[in-house]
């Protein structure tokens, strides 16, 4: 099953759980509701189901990346990048085949939402949504990223700006004025 949680807002350490006293989970329908797609493969780079998958959404690009302090270069300074709240202008694809980590996306009312990510995990950010990632205390994962055509990686760090630019604005149109 999903593990999704509200999080606190303390500053402690990013890698730790961050979890709300009690424990405040956060559903898969409240996800898809922001337009974020969860679903669960075996974490096999070949996984058939996960092809169907990239297959029908048209996922032509792939590649691994690998995310420990041993293997990725300019490691430290990557992780802090990864942990600042940004937008894209495509969505965020990533299918964990090793380790575990956290996807942090923001809901309606500006609170963060923590998302486990283990081998297997596959998640969907639509373009436009505040996210950041971070590893957990385990520091390390390997994961594939998906792309349609060429990839397209900018970060567009939150400020004024990111709040009025076309993906901000058709995130918000679609996910947050709607209702
Ligand atoms: C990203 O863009 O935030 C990343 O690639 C993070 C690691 S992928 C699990
Ligand atoms: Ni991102």
């Amino acid at each position: 099953a999903l593990e999704a949680w509200y999080m606190d807002d303390s500053d402690a350490d990013q890698r730790l759980e961050h979890r709300l006293t009690p424990n405040a989970p956060a559903s898969l329908e409240a996800l898809a509701a922001l337009g974020v797609l969860h679903f669960k493969f075996s974490g096999d780079e070949e996984d058939p189901e996960m092809l169907k998958l990239r297959d029908s959404r048209g996922y032509s690009y792939k590649d691994v990346v690998n995310i420990h302090p041993d293997t990725l270069p300019d490691y430290e300074r990557k992780l802090k990048s990864f942990f600042e709240e940004h937008i894209h202008t495509d969505e965020e694809i990533r299918y964990v085949l090793e380790g575990s980590g956290y996807f942090d996306v923001r809901d309606k009312e500006e609170r963060w939402i923590r998302i486990l990510m283990h081998k297997g995990d596959l998640i969907i950010l639509p373009a436009g949504i505040y996210h950041r990632f971070t590893l957990d205390e385990h520091n390390y994962i390997k994961a594939c990223r998906l792309f349609v055509g060429e990839p397209v990686w900018t970060p567009y760090n939150r400020c004024e700006a990111t709040d009025v630019m076309d993906a901000r604005k058709g995130y918000v149109s679609h996910f947050i004025a709607a209702d």
